[in-house]
């Protein structure tokens, strides 16, 4: 199997989830880091050309954007045996989980300052997984 990539920015929170999920379940990855002073690159452009946003996740031929998706993506492809859950296994307690992630995306990150957001989604992410 090819090595997973997922294309970041150093600062990204969204992509911090990611590469927790993707240590949580014992997966090996490389990164490519968006530098934004010298722009978006090729690879982000053309692997998520709606939003051109990161994360993107690159998984042997691949794509999938948006963070929470590509968390879904992962908990469904690698699951079972000796992968950890990322979401609990029953109905609501998966809907709470899903409802503090989004709760996470549209308020915390929007209303509080950058650093101090980073380390509040950090640990409501963290807390989720
Ligand atoms: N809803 C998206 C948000 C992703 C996002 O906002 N990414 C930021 C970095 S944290 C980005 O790519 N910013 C570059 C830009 O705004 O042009 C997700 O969850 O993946």
């Amino acid at each position: 199997m090819a090595k997973l990539k997922i294309i970041v920015s150093a600062t990204s929170m969204f992509s911090k989830r990611i590469q927790w999920a993707l240590k949580l379940k014992g997966l090996e990855y490389e990164l490519s880091i968006e530098d934004w002073e010298k722009g978006k690159s090729e690879l982000l452009l053309k692997s998520n050309p709606v939003h051109k946003l990161v994360p993107v996740l690159l998984d042997d031929g691949v794509v999938v954007a948006e963070s929470k998706v590509i968390l879904e993506y992962i908990d469904e492809k690698w699951k079972g045996g000796d992968f950890y859950p990322l979401l609990p296994q029953d109905p609501y307690e998966r809907a709470q989980a899903r409802f503090w992630a989004q709760f996470a995306d549209d308020k915390v990150t929007l209303t509080l300052s950058p650093s101090f957001c980073f380390s509040v989604l950090s640990v409501v992410s963290f807390t989720l997984l």
